[in-house]
């Protein structure tokens, strides 16, 4: 072959023999970095080959890199290559390095950590995977885990991960009702959950949750139960276990299951346009490829670094960059169970100094909630170990950015704007520190990663091309944690991802490409709104509101939130011949959405309207309730095609009166 090899990196650390495990070691130098990224453009197969052939550990190696097809969606990487994951976050770690640190556990009581070591979460790991096999779980079921954020919940990940059966987390603020529809719909039999969480000095009811979900999901067979606070929970006789005390039983061995490279790691659910959230499923070997390179590259992760992503394991931000991620590189990873204003608004500095954490991942809304008490709460402690600041969820604004980079940073550390969702499995545009790329700017997520090609798209599917463009975000070139299905909807994945724009990954976000040739998200362009970094489907709110009988329809739309990023703003329309006051009316619509979805997505502000904007077809004009909620009157643009024009003063008056 006539092309030039992946350039070889210089070795970081060496003379440690603590180094990141892998041979491709960390990168310091312009012009290779960005060599490497043409590489990863030019001849992707070799590219992402020598990374899986020097950076995982294989049973078996692979015929081939991938088998992509962009149009019809059939995605397979590393084929016919078989390996454990659990092998690599943790076998390897142990049998080189058995005491380093793998998790810190930064527990909710203020001031109080634990240190959980690569040896001691491998034998936890093997002795949780020996209950799950025990109990007669197999390659391919799926577990559904409830859990708080305790070194246990991280061993049972993996211990589902060693056995090849398929986790399913879910967020532990989701309502029973949320819990159960994607229990049932995962048919899982097995569901792992502890007694009760602990956060910001209060506990959350875990397992009676778990109970009152179990009522609507005839499939679950088995709850094991671990402990967080001890506290007295009911235990069905034959269906629910004590977790440790099956534990105490098994071995702290267990071969690793083989698992070929596209056997089901695990899905998550996130909301989509519809009402119905959607189980991404992500494989094997491409996932734990991709994640462990990012965390190493993006965040310029080096041997002995404390790495300390605050993202819920709820969410894929915790997946990739709490455990997989980090734990495949063989770093120390915190695992952090409380709030960043608990018990005030120096917790996340008060840790870094006890904790020496190098790099720290959280989200604009937390730092927008910090930025607001006084600067002191950050510089009464040393922040001199922190490197990168990392944000992820939804857009760094200039204030927010500003605040990270000069108070907590003292203009020191870089600045890392990450873009990605939960179908991409990993970081996909982002400043990479390690290239010594150009300034970061405020807003901007800046640059692809390695292997990741950006398209601008317009309406009609044709790619916009040169700078200073906006357009829907799509991506060209496959990479290996991309999404492989929805579990149980193929139709769906295909309909949502891949037809939009055939030919491309269709992300359903919006983003602007600067002169410069850098990336700013500019929103979703589908109907879901983002608060607090989560994502929440409008039509899975309403149809939880809709419930309630006193409404005839809903409408629930995003609008701007200084520190939430987007509020949710409900519109109601009550049936003929309800005369129940608007406060009893918004009581009962918050008690709705916090059973049918949970307390986090209940909407901000509700407005009871005479009517909504439709279209003669009936459809609802969100468009013309996000200008009205933006008080851009002026803007409503062309309601000529709507069905019942005077509604739209009507909404108008309501909101001048009440907003
Ligand atoms: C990882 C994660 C994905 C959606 C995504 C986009 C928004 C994420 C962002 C961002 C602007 C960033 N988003 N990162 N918007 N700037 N740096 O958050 O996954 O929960 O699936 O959400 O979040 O709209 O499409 P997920």
């Amino acid at each position: 072959m006539d092309r030039e090899p992946v350039p070889k990196k210089p070795r970081v650390g060496e003379e440690e023999s603590n180094g990141l495990h892998s041979p491709v070691t960390l990168c310091h130098t312009a012009p290779s970095n960005e060599l490497w990224y043409q590489e990863s453009l030019k001849a992707p197969e070799a590219f992402w080959d020598q990374l899986a052939k020097e950076r995982l550990e294989w049973i078996k190696p692979y015929d081939k890199v991938m088998d992509v097809d962009m149009n019809s969606g059939d995605i397979k990487w590393f084929i016919n290559g078989v390996l454990n994951v659990t092998v690599n976050c943790l076998d390897r770690h142990a049998r080189d390095n058995p005491d380093r640190v793998a998790v810190l556990w930064e527990k909710d009581e203020p001031k109080q950590h634990e240190p959980v070591t690569y040896k001691q979460l491998l034998d936890m790991t093997c002795q949780v995977a020996n209950v799950l096999k025990s109990q007669g779980i197999r390659k391919g079921d799926r577990v559904v885990l409830y859990l708080p954020m305790i070194p246990l919940a991280i061993a049972i990940i993996l211990a589902c991960a060693r056995i090849g059966a398929i986790h399913s987390i879910v967020f532990a603020g989701f309502s029973a009702e949320a819990l159960s529809s994607r229990i049932n719909d995962a048919t899982a039999e097995t569901v792992i959950t502890a007694d009760e969480g602990v956060r910001g000095g209060k506990t959350i009811p875990l397992k009676e949750t778990v109970d009152t979900a179990l009522k609507e999901s005839p499939c679950v067979k088995r709850v094991l139960v671990a402990t967080r606070t001890g506290a007295a929970v009911p235990m069905a006789a034959g269906r629910d276990h004590k977790l440790e005390e099956l534990m105490k039983e098994e071995s702290t061995e267990c071969p690793p299951e083989p698992m070929d490279s596209e056997d089901p790691l695990f899905m998550l659910y996130t909301s989509g346009s519809t009402g119905k959230p959607k189980g991404i499923l992500h494989t094997q070997a491409g996932y734990i490829l991709y994640t462990g390179l990012t965390q190493q590259y993006v965040f310029d992760c080096r041997p002995g670094d404390v790495f300390a992503c605050v993202a819920d394991i709820g969410w894929i931000t915790g997946h990739s960059y709490v455990i997989y991620g980090p734990l495949s590189n063989g770093v120390t990873t915190v695992l952090f169970e409380s709030t960043p204003v608990y018990p005030d608004p120096g917790r996340y500095w008060e840790m870094t100094e006890r904790l020496k954490v190098t790099q720290i991942y959280t989200s604009p809304t937390a730092l927008r909630m910090l930025l607001k008490s006084t600067n002191e709460y950050v510089t009464k402690y040393d922040r001199s170990s922190l490197r990168i600041l990392g944000c992820v969820g939804e857009p760094l604004n200039d204030k927010a950015w500003q605040w990270y980079y000069t108070v907590v940073g003292e203009g020191r550390c870089t600045v890392v704007d990450t873009w990605w969702q939960t179908e991409t499995g990993g970081i996909m545009i982002t400043p990479r520190p390690s290239a010594n790329d150009s300034t970061p700017k405020p807003g901007y997520p800046m640059n692809p990663f390695f292997g990741i090609e950006p398209v601008l798209v317009d309406d009609k599917g044709e790619v916009i091309t040169g700078n200073d463009v906006t357009g829907n975000l799509c991506i060209r070139k496959p990479w290996p944690s991309m999404a492989r299905t929805i579990y149980g909807n193929h139709e769906k994945f295909l309909e949502t991802y891949y037809r939009p724009y055939p030919g491309y990954y269709f992300t359903g976000d919006g983003a602007y490409r600067d002169k410069d040739g850098h990336y700013k998200i500019t929103g979703r362009v589908d109907d879901v709104i983002n608060v607090k970094g989560h994502r929440l489907g409008t039509a899975e709110l309403e149809s939880a509101m809709n419930r309630d009988g006193r409404v005839a329809e809903t409408a629930v739309i995003g609008c701007p939130h200084d520190v939430y990023g987007q509020a949710i703003l409900a519109f109601v329309i009550l049936k003929d011949g309800v005369t129940d006051d608007e406060d009893s009316i918004i009581t009962g619509l918050k008690a709705m959405v916090k059973t049918g979805v949970g307390s986090f997505a209940v909407p901000h502000k509700f407005l009871i309207v005479p009517g909504l904007p439709k279209t003669r077809s009936g459809k609802i004009m969100r468009r013309i309730l996000r200008k009205i909620a933006n008080n851009l009157y002026e803007e409503l643009g062309d309601v000529s095609t709507l069905a019942n024009p005077p509604v739209v003063n009507d909404i108008m008056q309501k909101w001048l009166k009440e907003a």
